[in-house]
């Protein structure tokens, strides 16, 4: 039996888009930064007495397309080892629903890590990433902490996560402000399909995201936020652009992420270094110095409720507990 802790990540260069569906293949390499506070503990244990595999999440069973991914993930970790055995997986998430973070890269993240070390396998991390990769996209960063780099790849094997920077020793760090906590009407794996198919911005978008790559990773090394920022904010607001293209079109703006969106630059007008990033949904996430936090969070009470932000800083990769 297995325990594993992985922790959230949000993207400063965003995976937006699927070039395999099956594989999950990206179009574009993505670059995140693993997040504190948010995790996910997964505890796995291979028992030769179940008939299924028995998949409880905060307690409660796992169905409909998480399920299916975590049976995909499952059923790689037993092909690799030669395990016959179901699992009993028992899985908690440190991420509040009301948080507005994705939980899905922390989840499969950890599955693949406590699943594979359950069934004797010793996987390096590259080797983790691929496996987490199969249950969500995103999983692929968060086995490793700090700053990270996914690469597309070609096939199944090149296509994995690396870290850029795992000890953030820096000051930079995230204020969430959660607009709306509700569950989305499109959901990432939905609306990545959607402008895949039928928005005629996707290829301009693959285009400048994969240009921001390198640009970005110089930033994080050269520890520079002005640049780091500056990029992250024009690709998040590239990868929206694509869903206005969309047909039928649609957003995961609501007015007030607008309004956020408009204070972050009048902050940055006065001179204080702030910048956004939006994921598939109405939160806006300030990339900025935490030694700006107060006065980022003064500004913005005219818009939203204090308690409605949310500081987060840089966090680990993969722990067993
Ligand atoms: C990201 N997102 O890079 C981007 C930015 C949302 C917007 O990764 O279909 O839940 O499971 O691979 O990983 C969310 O997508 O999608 C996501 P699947 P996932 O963080």
């Amino acid at each position: 039996m297995t325990t594993a802790r992985a922790h959230t990540n949000i993207a400063l260069l965003k995976y937006w888009g699927k070039k395999n569906t099956e594989l999950i293949l990206p179009y574009n390499d993505s670059i995140s930064l693993t997040l504190d506070h948010f995790y996910t503990d997964t505890t796995v244990d291979f028992v030769s007495s179940l008939t299924d595999d028995e998949i409880l999440v905060d307690d409660q069973p796992l169905t409909g397309s998480g399920l299916k991914r975590a049976k995909r993930v499952l059923n790689l970790i037993r092909e690799q080892s030669g395990i016959q055995e179901n699992a009993s997986v028992h899985s908690t998430n440190h991420v509040p629903t009301t948080a507005g973070l994705a939980s899905s890269a922390s989840a499969f993240a950890a599955l693949a890590a406590a699943g594979s070390k359950a069934a004797g396998l010793d996987l390096s991390d590259k080797e983790l990433s691929i496996l987490a990769r199969h249950g969500s996209g995103s999983a692929s960063r968060s086995i490793f902490g700090g700053f990270v780099q996914w690469h597309t790849g070609h096939d199944s094997q090149s296509s994995y996560a690396q870290s850029i920077q795992s000890a953030v020793d820096w000051d930079i760090n995230l204020i969430t402000a959660l607009v709306d906590t509700k569950k989305k009407k499109v959901s990432s794996t939905m609306g990545m399909q959607a402008v895949v198919k039928t928005s005629p911005f996707f290829p301009a978008w693959v285009k400048s995201a994969q240009a921001d790559v390198e640009p970005m990773k110089t930033a994080i090394l050269n520890k520079n936020l002005a640049n780091l920022g500056t990029i992250a904010e024009n690709n998040a607001m590239r990868m929206h652009a694509t869903t206005f293209g969309a047909v039928p079109n649609f957003t995961y703006f609501q007015p007030q992420t607008l309004a956020i969106l408009d204070a972050v630059r009048n902050i940055r007008k006065l001179g204080v270094e702030c910048y956004s990033t939006v994921d598939a949904g109405p939160n806006v996430k300030i990339i900025c110095a935490s030694s700006n936090n107060e006065l980022i969070m003064d500004k913005l009470a005219t818009i939203i409720n204090r308690n409605q932000l949310l500081v987060c800083k840089p966090g680990p990769g993969i722990k067993y507990l």
